[in-house]
């Protein structure tokens, strides 16, 4: 999968992709994320990349122009499956979302900045709007790396069986059992003897109770 973030703060990108997981799968060839400076398709001497908005009020837009520009020069180049934009006002991300996005091949995300973006935008290019949740943030790339994070991880190549993500918490609507590792006993704290037990279809059965006693008391939102 190929991503192409364009942001106007690329430098907040720099570490979410260099470590772990995701630096290894772009070391794999399995992803690779590519991040554009829309300060590049700034217009005249300043590059100009924001203007004040039509009908007064607080607050920089994002201009059409520059964005619409390193827009096309993308998409002069590959056919993108999704142009997504992040933004507070968007669709709440979720696991279901992540699953789908893990299915495409070029993904392009808009990160927003300021009071937004020209709506003309959203109207004509943008394909898929997205928030990872209710709060505002100054902008969109810690968002954008959020679901990054969230759709690679589901790439087949990218975890290995110790990290699958077939047991992560939300994939079947359910959150995960609690885990533990040695000692078994710390400050006179036990680890659940059942865990113990060497009996696998004991271990299962708990893993899947307490998996819907948890999602019941923590997330009742959650319907599984
Ligand atoms: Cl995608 N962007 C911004 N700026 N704030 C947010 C968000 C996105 N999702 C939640 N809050």
């Amino acid at each position: 999968m190929r991503i192409d973030i364009i942001s106007a703060v690329p430098k907040l990108l720099d570490s979410p992709f260099s470590h772990s997981i995701l630096q290894r799968a772009v070391k794999n060839n399995i992803i690779s994320i590519h991040v554009h400076d829309i300060r590049a398709f700034g217009l005249g001497k300043s590059r100009q990349i924001d203007d004040y908005q039509y009908g007064g009020g607080a607050g920089m837009v994002m201009m059409i122009e520059p964005l619409f520009n390193c827009i096309e020069s993308l998409n002069k180049e590959r056919k993108y499956d999704e142009i997504i934009f992040m933004t507070p006002d968007g669709a709440l991300f979720d696991q279901k979302t992540a699953n789908s996005l893990s299915l495409k091949r070029n993904l392009m995300i808009i990160c927003g900045h300021y009071k937004g973006i020209d709506h003309r935008l959203r109207e004509h290019i943008i394909t898929k709007e997205i928030s990872i949740g209710s709060y505002v943030l100054s902008g969109g790339e810690i968002a954008a790396a959020a679901v990054v994070d969230a759709v690679c991880r589901l790439i087949p190549g990218v975890m290995n069986d110790e990290t699958s993500a077939l047991s992560d918490s939300f994939q079947d609507d359910l959150l995960a059992a609690p885990v533990y590792t040695r000692p078994a006993e710390f400050n006179g704290w036990k680890v659940p003897d059942v865990l113990l037990s060497g009996h696998d279809k004991k271990i299962e059965e708990w893993r899947e109770k307490e998996s819907i006693e948890r999602t019941e008391k923590l997330r009742p939102d959650l319907n599984h």
